[in-house]
């Protein structure tokens, strides 16, 4: 049923949203197997890995960031450090990732398998990646 989903989707996607898992993992609240950190980037370990290295790189200020059909302006910065963290990730040896690169995905909405609403990229490595994606 879409609206629901679009009801609880929205709800989301606003400034008043609660905060997600996420936030209890950049907190410490919850442990993370942690990768990478700066004052505004967070990277760890996906707890359910779908390739030999995963690691989720996330904004530690969310900034309404749920999706990035959220981004605007504002957040220019905050996009261009994930990506270039993530990139940093995608050659570490010891996470697992080999010299020949890594799939970057940001799963954006339903359709995309999006669960947390807290942006965050995907850096997927150690294998070979088939294309299309499922
Ligand atoms: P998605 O793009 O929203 O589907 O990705 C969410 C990811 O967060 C997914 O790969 C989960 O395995 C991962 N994750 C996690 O690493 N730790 C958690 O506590 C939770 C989800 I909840």
């Amino acid at each position: 049923n879409n609206g629901r989903w679009d009801e609880i989707w929205l709800a989301g996607l606003r400034d008043t949203a609660p905060e997600t898992i996420f936030d209890k993992l950049i907190g410490g609240d919850i442990p993370a197997s942690v990768v990478y950190e700066d004052d505004k980037v967070f990277a760890f370990k996906d707890i359910n890995p779908a390739a030999p290295a995963h690691i989720l790189v996330i904004p530690k200020d969310r900034m309404n960031l749920s999706g990035l059909r959220k981004s605007s302006p504002e957040h220019v910065e905050i996009l261009g450090k994930l990506l270039v963290a993530a990139g940093e990730i995608s050659k570490n040896k010891e996470l697992g990732f080999g010299d020949g690169g890594a799939r970057i995905v940001i799963n954006d909405g339903e359709d995309a398998g999006q669960e947390v609403p807290h942006l965050h990229v995907h850096v997927l490595g150690g294998r070979s990646m088939v294309w299309p994606p499922g």
